[in-house]
């Protein structure tokens, strides 16, 4: 058996897998908001942040690991469990001073992970994902490095604020004596994976990318953007490693107190995007992964370490080797909900009588789908840009509104990922909007590429399991067609008849894009 954890921003999931039966044993969860309300995080982070700082507070992770493994323990035979892996949510870092090596080695059973590991934090709560506070410490990285072209070539996105090494440079700035401290930085990821091995572990490439600081071509920190970043950081972070390098036995802790195995061992811990690529079974060339919620994203395997030359993508390893990309939208359902508000109609009215009404009208009109501001293309929108007939642009026929808003969406996905070179093979939806059969045939016909969808719930943390027993050894394409497959009947095939209609909607879409964005 294999254990799979996710550390994510509202909860932590355990997936336990047995490989002999192909069944997934046990799936649970903690939910921070509603489980430990001590942490006044309802949502998994502390409301209230000034200047766009977003935090949370790492003792809520270590207590939810212990209220997992008292769970699990009841549950589970962790007896049998040969190798534990997983994921963080990406971006979120620790900062530990030098006690955090003795009191990993030293853990009693008798006690339990906070008290004993809190006092070892040099910075009382982690930034994570969603912290917007770093704006001025991208600009100076940037500008030390000579420009967001030369961060993004090298570490596979320009600065971008949540990222760790901003992150990090704004800490140092604020409280030097706090930086000084510090002894090991690590992600959401590494810390976990530490606790689990008793001792401090690599961080791995799939989240070290998202740090801009590491090397994506050596796959190393890179020395100039370290420097670029705060003084002595090279010390502070161990050389990152492939996820299914293998750490050593779990720590005597979990194991006397939780009854898992002393033989039972521990891989490395990724981010959730790269984890999420191997639980949907996604982590070969031509397959993509879209996930349709409040953003939408767009994650891809790639053969080699491109990048996008506009800056908007990012590139992470992938842990079935090479790379990722991930391409994120902010108006993802939030612009399906307000198109449908301001039209007045209900989903099932929007989603299939809309589309099946206004068939014939395929990539005719168009829509830039952008309710408010967006990171793909980056730009402050104000509204959405309409262009073409006039019952489409004075909304008399509101069906009409309804299937170009969703051709923008994916013509858009289209067009901003063209720089990974990748040509689609097979597209894994997923997401609420997913389940929708007139969504996910739009998607076939716009990247004329079949469409699954897949019954996996905690995808991330089933790639941490399934990372676990490659890491054990066991061939990752051979378990992911077990693990990964396709609901029953929720295939469907690209209509090869609208090819040319929409290649030739896409550039009239980036025209309209151009001219939209022109100063
Ligand atoms: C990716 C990102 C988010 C977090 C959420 O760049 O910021 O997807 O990983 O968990």
């Amino acid at each position: 058996m294999f254990l799979g954890f996710d550390s994510s921003t509202q909860s932590l999931t355990a997936v336990l897998i047995d490989l002999e039966s192909g069944e997934i044993r046990t799936q649970l969860s903690v939910n921070f908001g509603t489980e430990l309300p001590q942490y006044q995080s309802p949502s998994g982070f502390i409301p209230g942040g000034i200047e766009g700082e977003v935090h949370a507070n790492p003792l809520m992770w270590l207590e939810a690991l212990d209220l997992l493994f008292s769970r699990l323990s009841k549950v589970a035979d962790l007896s049998k469990v040969k190798m534990i892996a997983g994921s963080g949510q990406q971006h979120g870092s620790v900062y530990l001073d030098d006690t955090f090596e003795d009191r990993l080695a030293k853990l009693d059973p008798a006690g339990d992970l906070l008290s004993q590991l809190a006092p070892a934090l040099s910075r009382a709560t982690s930034p994570i994902w969603m912290d917007t506070s770093t704006t001025e410490e991208c600009a100076e990285i940037t500008a030390a490095l000579g420009g967001g072209g030369e961060i993004c070539h090298r570490s596979g996105s320009i600065a971008i604020e949540r990222f760790t090494g901003p992150q990090i440079r704004r800490f140092y700035k604020k409280d030097p004596a706090g930086y000084e401290r510090t002894h090991q930085i690590h992600l959401v990821s590494s810390f976990i994976a530490s606790v689990l091995a008793g001792k401090s572990v690599p961080i791995d490439f799939g989240d070290g990318a998202g740090m801009n600081l590491m090397s994506l071509s050596k796959l190393g920190w890179d020395t100039d953007l370290l420097a670029a970043t705060a003084p002595n950081l090279c010390s502070k972070l161990l050389p990152p490693a492939a996820a299914t390098s293998v750490q050593g036995e779990v720590s005597g802790y979990f194991s006397q107190k939780y009854g898992i195995s002393a033989a039972c061992r521990v891989a490395l811990f990724t981010g959730d995007n790269p984890a999420s690529l191997v639980g949907m079974g996604a982590t070969t060339p031509g397959n993509v992964v879209i996930s349709l919620g409040t953003s939408d994203t767009f994650f891809a395997a790639m053969p080699g370490p491109k990048t996008d030359p506009a800056g908007f993508g990012h590139v992470f390893g992938n842990p079935a080797g090479g790379f990722m990309s991930l391409i994120c939208f902010r108006n993802g359902s939030l612009a399906r909900e307000a198109l449908r508000d301001s039209l007045g109609l209900d989903w099932a009215a929007f989603d299939r009588e809309a589309l099946a009404a206004t068939s014939s009208a395929a990539g005719e009109n168009l829509m830039l789908p952008f309710y408010g501001p967006e990171i793909t293309p980056r730009h402050d929108f104000s509204g959405p840009v309409l262009k073409g007939s006039a019952a489409f642009e004075t909304g008399a026929d509101p069906g009409l509104q309804v299937r170009a808003l969703l051709e923008g969406q994916f013509l858009n996905m289209r067009l901003h990922s063209e720089w990974m070179g990748v040509k689609v093979e097979r597209i894994r939806l997923t997401g609420g909007a997913a389940k929708n059969d007139g969504i996910a045939q739009l998607v076939a016909d716009i990247f004329q590429a079949p469409v699954e969808r897949l019954d996996v719930l905690n995808s991330a943390a089933l790639g941490g399991a399934l990372i676990a027993a490659a890491a054990d050894g066991h061939d990752l394409p051979a378990i992911q067609e077990i693990f990964c497959q396709a609901a029953a009947d929720s295939s469907l095939e690209p209509n090869l008849a609208l090819a040319g209609v929409y290649q030739n909607a896409l550039r009239a879409f980036q025209n309209l894009l151009h001219a939209s964005l022109a100063p």
